[in-house]
């Protein structure tokens, strides 16, 4: 028999047939019922296979048509070359650790790429129907200085000052935005000159406190811009909530595009792969309308910090401890690492010396209950997550993932070995580019020239020059002898494992 060659696409022309397929399920909603209410940065594979899911949900629980989003990508057109010949239509394939599933997803009702469309989503963002933004545009995406103002150096940052300069001024068009933040800045400015109605700003990103983070730097855009009257109206009608999300979504690779055409009978390029697990807390702030995600699982609350320092100090560092452990090691995935001899053992002692003891217990966890939940998630083999995946970003991930627990440790009088030997292994994965195997590990970060510059020299000295990056490492860390001390040693035996 020859093999079939699928050519058609999942689109709004296609979708019926496919929806009756063994194995397929959705869209839950009719996608040209939904008007667009959200306007939703950053539209990668996370928004496509989190958020994105459970507002569907939410208006097929309660037959609510207003929340279909809008979808603006970063920098890269990527997304709506995929989904804008799908109607905004893709699928999540979902893989359990024996088997798969297809749901093809209605709710992105449009794709925007700010370099031709920035235009479109100010309109979007300033239009009565449309109630809440929400973000996921990765930690780089918060030009942050490093004690957490805005950074007025950041060449994009100045761009879209002064493009909002322009806007509040009631200028022209001031052309495509250079930042997701000043886009949205001056998509408020727009809302707010004309009908002011109240809104909701949504950061879904993996920050501690991601709410007042994203207020701080809008706030901040307003401010550079001499934007007095915008400055009171965020203040007055704008809310900030914060969240805290929860989904293992791995880059999407052919076999798996290939493994959803089978069950689809269609080519889908926007699919996105995910866990089945999902987990969303939302800071329940919210001035105008908004979905009602509790429908849908999520659980809206007043409280969602000690969920955020839960999840980001459990799960995403002992994620970054398997991946550059793993990729040294010549793991591929983060599942080979949790299989792999002794790796596991090194996150559970991650947890439970050093993390769990900086961290009160969200309402209804155990946390070594939650912590072994994580490494069983981990562990599934059919997710096919990489570790050079989980070890991009670097410089970005470490601050938030793991120094809070190292400097609440130093503050108990404890060294914290586990969250040395995590600092240690990025160390060695950005010095030595390569695993055991003379495999090349790539180095993807935004500060990239930088930390190759600082950690270049002896292998005895890697350690302190990289410990004196400042932008990552404050002071009181860096100058702590026994953490210094801590990180030199864990530096040294990892070089020596990786020679
Ligand atoms: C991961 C996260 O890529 C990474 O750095 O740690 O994306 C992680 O999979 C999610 O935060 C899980 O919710």
């Amino acid at each position: 028999m020859s093999a079939i060659t699928i050519t058609d696409r999942l689109s709004l022309a296609t979708v019926a047939a496919a929806a009756e397929r063994p194995g397929v399920s959705g869209p839950a909603v009719d996608p040209r019922a939904l008007s667009t209410g959200i306007v939703h940065f950053g539209v990668g594979a996370f928004h496509r296979a989190h958020q994105a899911v459970y507002t569907e949900d939410a208006a097929a629980a309660t037959g609510d048509t207003r929340w279909g989003i809008l979808g603006v990508t970063g920098r890269s057109a990527r997304v709506a070359e995929q989904l804008g010949p799908q109607d905004g239509l893709y699928s999540v394939l979902t893989k359990a650790r024996d088997s798969s599933s297809l749901r093809v997803m209605g709710s992105m009702r449009g794709v925007a790429f700010p370099g031709t469309d920035s235009e479109e989503v100010l309109r979007t963002l300033a239009a009565e129907n449309v109630h809440l933004a929400s973000l996921t545009i990765t930690e780089k995406g918060y030009p942050r200085m490093l004690g957490g103002g805005l950074d007025l150096t950041h060449p994009g940052v100045v761009a879209d000052v002064n493009a909002l300069k322009a806007e509040v001024s009631g200028r022209s068009f001031a052309g495509p935005a250079r930042t997701p933040l000043g886009l949205l800045a001056r998509g408020l400015a727009r809302r707010h000159s004309s009908s002011g109605a109240p809104f909701a700003v949504m950061c879904c990103d993996n920050l501690m406190s991601n709410g007042s983070v994203t207020r701080s730097l809008v706030l901040g855009l307003a401010e550079a811009a001499g934007a007095e009257r915008l400055l009171e109206w965020l203040d007055a009608a704008v809310s900030f909530p914060s969240t805290m999300v929860d989904r293992i979504v791995p880059a999407t690779t052919e076999a798996n595009r290939r493994e959803a055409e089978r069950l689809l009978g269609l080519r889908d390029e926007g699919l996105v792969v995910a866990e089945p697990f999902g987990q969303w807390i939302i800071e329940d702030k919210f001035p105008g309308p908004r979905p009602a995600w509790e429908r849908a699982g999520a659980v809206l609350t007043g409280d969602v910090g000690t969920f955020e320092l839960a999840k980001l100090r459990m799960l995403n560092a002992t994620h970054s401890l398997l991946a550059y452990l793993g990729a040294l090691r010549g793991y591929p995935t983060i599942a080979d690492a949790v299989a792999a001899d002794g790796l596991v053992e090194e996150a559970r002692r991650l947890q439970r010396n050093d993390i769990i003891p900086t961290l009160t217990a969200p309402p209804g966890t155990d946390l070594a209950d939650y912590g072994e939940s994580i490494l069983d998630r981990f562990a599934n083999p059919n997710l096919g997550h990489t570790t050079i995946q989980v070890a991009m970003d670097g410089s970005q991930k470490l601050p938030v993932r793991i120094l809070g627990t190292v400097a609440d440790r130093l503050t108990a009088g404890e060294i914290p070995y586990s969250g040395a030997l995590l600092v240690a292994a990025w160390m060695v994965f950005v010095y030595r580019g390569r695993d055991v195997n003379g495999q090349p590990l790539a180095l993807d970060d935004p500060m990239a020239d930088a930390l190759r510059a600082a950690a270049d020299g002896s292998e005895a000295g890697l350690a302190d020059r990289l410990l004196g990056v400042k932008q990552i490492f404050p002071e009181e860390l860096a100058g702590h002898t026994g953490f210094r001390t801590a990180v030199a040693e864990a530096v040294r035996r990892l070089l020596s494992e990786v020679p």
